[in-house]
């Protein structure tokens, strides 16, 4: 259980994305139910990529292997989830040598606007990944807003297209859960 990432996709609640949601929400439902599944530790250079449909996280020690292992899960398992929402670096300047942790969906395009929040991922402690990312990459038109805290409360960063260094707005190695618009 303490492995688990919770995730929960806003939109559905809104009917705004209704496709994306229906493919979503199940697997968001099967990805609470498997926690184990998700273990990685929280040290090291480890990468993982999060996976909506498939209820997968592949890690692997490198990112292209990561998503190597998540396109055979997704090949496995009959859907295509090729759409990297997020990704989150260790270090600096988006250098993948301290890892990474990305979010991938079925083929969706966030919306313009940011409200409303179309996915929250929390509890990033559970994936070893509190207070640790420093920068942090946004495709397919979304933005990223950190937490301070694992639950998606305290302070909040401004909303983030793109960073090669959260220490700039005082959010390196500080977000416990975030949220994508
Ligand atoms: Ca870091």
């Amino acid at each position: 259980m303490s492995e688990l990432e919770r995730l929960t996709p806003k939109a559905a609640k809104r009917g705004r994305t209704l496709i994306a949601a229906l493919l979503a929400l199940p697997a968001v439902l099967a990805l609470l139910a498997a926690a184990p599944a998700a273990a990685q530790g929280a040290t090291g250079a480890d990468h993982c990529v999060v996976n909506l449909v498939t209820d997968e996280v592949s890690c692997a020690a490198t990112q292209a292997a990561a998503f190597a292992e998540d396109r055979a899960a997704s090949a496995d398992a009959g859907v295509l989830a090729d759409t990297t929402l997020i990704t989150l670096y260790d270090r600096t300047n988006y250098d993948p040598a301290g890892g990474t942790r990305s979010f991938v969906a079925t083929d969706h395009t966030c919306t313009a606007a940011y409200s409303p929040v179309e996915f929250s991922v929390d509890y990033l402690d559970a994936a070893g990944w509190n207070n640790r990312a420093s920068s942090v990459r946004t495709f397919r038109q979304c933005d990223i807003k950190l937490w301070d805290t694992v639950t998606l409360s305290g302070a909040s960063s401004t909303w983030i297209d793109a960073l090669a260094n959260l220490g700039t707005i005082g959010w390196s190695n500080r977000a416990g859960s975030y949220q994508i618009s």
